[in-house]
């Protein structure tokens, strides 16, 4: 029998469970292998996911779904076994990201609309048979002087719903992210305008969503932590940027959406971490929240591992503390004392 969508988005925010965002396009993980001196070739790319998706207790644990790039879902482990069989075995579900990049809006100088809707029927039949149960579409908010404005908001609502719809249609259930960013140029805003932004960013999504008659039971929400810009010169105490999150989405954020799983945004990890933690531990959550971690999932693990079949070891075991990290954290149990003692 086949799932259904509620079952799906259900087990990808299972108690004490969160989804690795592994689906860094060519770009993106060329960019994390040149700060290890290794070269991004279809091999490199295909021997770092095998590590990870191999890395048992941590996937088995923690991990419920794995976002993958198109590459990915297509390549078999050195053993010959699909990668995506490699996520199966563990009981974690595969998924696909399947936007095509944010490109500049035409007018709307600064900002950026994400693109990917033509043929995407199509593509998520073939993603489907290729073992997908989930998919992630990112679209991308920029602060700064006048940004964002309505026109890039809506742009950017539209498309998720547009593909959260195509997804529902074909058995696929979306990931809806829209990111505020927190670490693009000159990024001085400060936390009350992140919260500001958020909410105005959530308001135009779950309108949109409405519209296409996207069914929010089968959808997962996939936003930004409520956080100062990276050069706002703002410390933020983690407390106020827990509060500022959930008061965000208490504002915005329909009670029968059934999972949260935040992106890292270039928060360090164990920071990541400890806000996630402690939002759980804030009263009033009528949804489970979690994460889907890229950067702060696998920072450590690609460091340990270095591009080094000798480190493979290394980096399982750098990535199963940072999951175990999470996945406490996603109970709201995680302490400073428990990340310690890895040490
Ligand atoms: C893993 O990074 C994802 C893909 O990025 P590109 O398409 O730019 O290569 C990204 O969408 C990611 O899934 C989310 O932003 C969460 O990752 P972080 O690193 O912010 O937790």
């Amino acid at each position: 029998m086949t799932d259904s969508l509620q079952d799906i988005a259900r087990r990808l925010v299972a108690p004490g469970k969160g989804i690795l965002a592994a689906d860094e396009s060519s770009s993106t993980i060329k960019k994390r292998f040149d700060g290890i001196a290794l070269d991004s070739t279809a091999d490199s790319r295909r021997d770092y996911r095998e590590m990870l998706f191999s890395a048992d207790t941590a996937m088995r644990e923690h991990i419920s779904g794995v976002i993958l790039f198109d590459e990915t879902i297509r390549q078999s482990a050195r053993d010959g076994r699909s990668l995506v069989s490699l996520i199966e075995a563990n009981g974690s579900i595969p998924g696909i990201k399947v936007d095509m990049g944010a490109k500049p809006l035409a007018f709307y100088p600064g900002e950026t609309v994400t693109e990917g809707l033509d043929g995407l029927r199509e593509r998520l039949v073939e993603y489907y048979k290729l073992g997908a149960r989930f998919a992630k579409w990112r679209g991308v908010i920029t602060i700064g002087a006048n940004l964002p404005t309505p026109g890039a908001l809506s742009a950017n609502a539209h498309a998720l719903a547009r593909y959260a719809a195509l997804c529902q249609e074909n058995g696929i259930v979306p990931i809806v992210e829209p990111e505020v960013l927190m670490d693009n140029p000159n990024a001085t805003h400060t936390i009350e305008t992140c919260q500001k932004v958020t909410e105005a960013t959530l308001e135009a999504v779950f309108d949109e969503l409405e519209k296409a008659r996207v069914d929010l039971t089968g959808m997962i929400l996939k936003p930004n932590m409520v956080v100062p810009g990276k050069d706002s010169g703002q410390n933020a105490a983690p407390s106020e940027v827990a509060e500022r999150t959930v008061a965000a989405f208490h504002a915005t954020v329909p009670t029968s959406v059934p999972g949260i799983a935040f992106l890292s945004g270039g928060q360090s990890d164990v920071l990541a971490t400890e806000h996630l933690s402690l939002i759980n531990q804030l009263p009033n959550r009528p949804w489970k929240i979690t994460f889907s971690y890229g950067r702060a999932l696998q920072a450590a693990a690609l460091k340990a591992w270095g591009g080094k079949p000798e480190n493979v070891a290394a980096g399982q075991d750098a990535f199963l503390h940072r999951a175990r990290m999470n996945g406490l954290a996603a109970l709201g149990e995680w302490t400073a004392e428990l990340e310690r003692q890895a040490d």
